[in-house]
């Protein structure tokens, strides 16, 4: 407790701690797996089922095809990570994360491609295979990716 806390009556007490708490919840960088729940989970119930990270995959994909032609191309995909994230130094480049679902290895996405990757990446991170994502899940499942 500090020295202005004790000072303080007990109700403004209540206030400066859940003060505190407020900075500390801003302070703390919103992890790339809550940003995507926040996006995905269309039930708000805290798990997105696979038919949700399908939908919001898809959505994803429709907004980094800024052309419309039904290809991300790697220009499209480092416009998307600028513009999207609020954290894109916490990202791989996006000629990575093309390679890593990029089937037919022509350096851009198809939409088949991006949903076959979602659904592997949904299927990797669902840890507990209950064919839905917690929070955890997803936050472990990108803290994984980022590191490899
Ligand atoms: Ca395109
Ligand atoms: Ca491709
Ligand atoms: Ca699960």
């Amino acid at each position: 407790m500090t020295n202005l806390c004790k000072r303080s009556a007990t109700a403004a007490c209540v206030v400066c701690s859940s003060l505190a708490f407020t900075v500390f919840a801003d302070d703390k960088p919103a992890s790339s797996g809550e940003e995507e729940m926040k996006l995905m989970d269309e039930s708000r119930d805290g798990r997105i089922t696979s038919a949700e990270h399908a939908a919001g995959a898809r959505q994803l994909f429709l907004k980094m095809d800024t052309d419309h032609d039904g290809i991300v191309t790697e220009g499209e995909m480092q416009i998307a990570q600028k513009t999207m994230l609020t954290k894109p130094s916490k990202t791989k480049p996006a000629a990575e994360k093309i390679k890593v679902i990029d089937t037919n290895q022509d350096g851009s996405l198809s939409a088949e491609e991006h949903a076959d990757g979602a659904r592997r990446m949904f299927m990797a991170m669902d840890a507990d295979g209950d064919g839905q994502l917690t929070v955890a899940e997803v936050q472990a499942g990108h803290d994984k990716m980022l590191r490899e």
